[in-house]
């Protein structure tokens, strides 16, 4: 048994006892109620899962096992002459609750470069496509192009215990998470670069290898992918990639088959797909204004008309946090150090400045503060991948590790099917009517 499933495996069978505990001395204790309005909005707060891999503050925003992003970037171990935190040491963390050394994360690093390999038929499967489909489509189908191999289905067709779920989904997510950086490369060079595609660097890590299948080979680059890859991995359960994950993996759906369904979740516009909606919505306002430099006033106009045409502005807003993305933040901060002089990058900035007292102005708007998606595009664009259609791919192969790494933990901890109650809206107005 590896190091890192048998380090999951006796922590997780230590909590399952506690939960189990737990649950058969309190089980009827209440935690929280939920109201008309939570039952009506979207189900927002209603605390009903658990989620192990990180939590969610409105204010302070995500922690991953109790680190805030910046502690992420000072801690998790940069190897390979990398300035920002490797990816591997954040799944570590969030598997384990563990900060792992830099030999843990060179460990980790080298299996999913073992476990990377992809079948010829997911290649030629893809190839049946037409090039201009949409790029999240053919992650998802790529993804289960590649479940046959899916352990855990094997497993439970041959039989498999309860107490053997948890090490067939870690096989799953260790195998699948290996294989997303050359399945999205690919995707990516067949749609925008003719199908000319680039090997894998058996040398490289998991994020900078990814940089290097993309097409740019620069320290900076392979520095902001794997950024990139770590602050998008995981925002708590609740959010509709990860629910989706979760809930489709309740019924024993394997990781492949989960995932894919998560990622139909991701590619909505009011969450993963806002990355490539913001970037299209500047480069629609640099167009409309006739100009790469526009400023605040112009900008503000154009904003208004947005609104005006009863549209969201993309990247600004969110379901639980009341502050700056600290995800946005950090994406700053990386831009300030290494491209301060990009022009789209100060258009980025500009609207940071204008967006948020127009949305306020509002009155309904609970966050005006953007969000994770409001500037991952413009660096991007920086880099040379201006083909936004691409984006929602990149965060989706981040998303994996949160997700997977849950799964884990479901499967350890014997979570059963998820299945809320519903109602109808007879039964509400009933409801509301004999309760005033
Ligand atoms: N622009 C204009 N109006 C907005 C807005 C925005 N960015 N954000 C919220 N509102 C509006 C809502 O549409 C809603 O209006 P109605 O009452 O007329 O329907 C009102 O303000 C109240 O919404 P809220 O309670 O503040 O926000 P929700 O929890 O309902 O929605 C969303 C959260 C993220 C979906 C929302 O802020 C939005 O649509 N933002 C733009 C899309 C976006 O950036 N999505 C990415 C979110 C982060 C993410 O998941 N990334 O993957």
């Amino acid at each position: 048994m590896d190091q890192l499933k048998q380090k999951f495996g006796e922590k997780s069978a230590a909590i399952r006892s506690e939960l189990r505990a737990l649950v058969k001395d309190k089980g009827n204790m209440e935690v929280d109620s939920v109201s008309l309005g939570q039952i009506y909005g979207g189900m927002r707060g209603v605390k009903s899962m658990i989620w192990e891999t990180s939590s969610l503050d409105p204010i302070e925003g995500i922690k991953f096992r109790g680190y805030s992003i910046p502690a992420l970037r000072e801690k998790l171990p940069k190897i390979n002459g990398s300035t920002e935190p490797l990816p591997e040491g954040l799944f570590w963390l969030m598997l384990v609750g563990e900060i792992p050394s830099e030999d843990q994360v060179r460990w980790l690093s080298d299996e999913w470069e073992r476990r990377g390999k992809i079948a010829d038929h997911t290649f030629k499967m893809l190839d049946t496509l037409p090039a201009d489909t949409h790029p999240m489509t053919q992650f998802s189908m790529g993804v289960l192009s590649l479940q046959r191999d899916s352990v855990f289905a094997k497993k439970y067709f041959e039989g498999m215990g309860k107490s053997e779920f948890w090490d067939a989904s870690y096989e799953d997510a260790m195998n699948l998470i290996a294989k997303l950086p050359r399945l999205a490369a690919y995707i990516y060079r067949r749609s925008f670069h003719e199908n000319n595609q680039i090997a894998p660097d058996t040398n490289l890590d998991w994020g900078a290898n990814f940089a290097h299948m993309l097409g740019n080979d620069t320290k900076d680059f392979y520095d902001f992918i794997r950024l990139y890859l770590t602050i998008h991995a995981d925002h708590e359960g609740g959010n509709a990639s990860a629910h989706t994950t979760h809930l489709v993996g309740s019924t024993l759906s394997d990781a492949y088959m989960s995932f894919a369904a998560g990622m139909s979740a991701l590619a909505g516009p009011l969450h993963g797909l806002a990355n490539q909606e913001v970037i299209k919505w500047v480069f629609e306002m640099l167009q409309v204004l006739g100009k790469e430099d526009p400023s605040k006033e112009e900008i503000t106009e154009f904003v208004n008309r947005t609104l005006d045409e009863g549209k969201v502005i993309p990247g600004y807003g969110h379901a639980v946090l009341r502050e700056p993305d600290p995800r946005f933040i950090a994406q700053k901060r990386f831009a300030e150090k290494h491209l301060s002089e990009s022009g789209i990058v100060q258009v980025v900035w500009k609207l940071f400045e204008v967006v948020p007292p127009i949305l306020q102005s509002l009155g309904k708007v609970k966050n005006p503060w953007p969000n994770v998606d409001a500037h991952s595009g413009a660096i991007l664009v920086h880099y040379g991948m201006k083909d936004f259609t691409f984006y929602t791919v990149l965060f989706g192969v981040s998303r994996a590790l949160g997700v997977l790494a849950a799964m884990c933990w479901s499967r350890a901890l014997g979570f059963p099917l998820e299945r809320p109650k519903s109602i109808t809206s007879e039964w509400l107005f009933n409801f509301a009517e004999k309760n005033d």
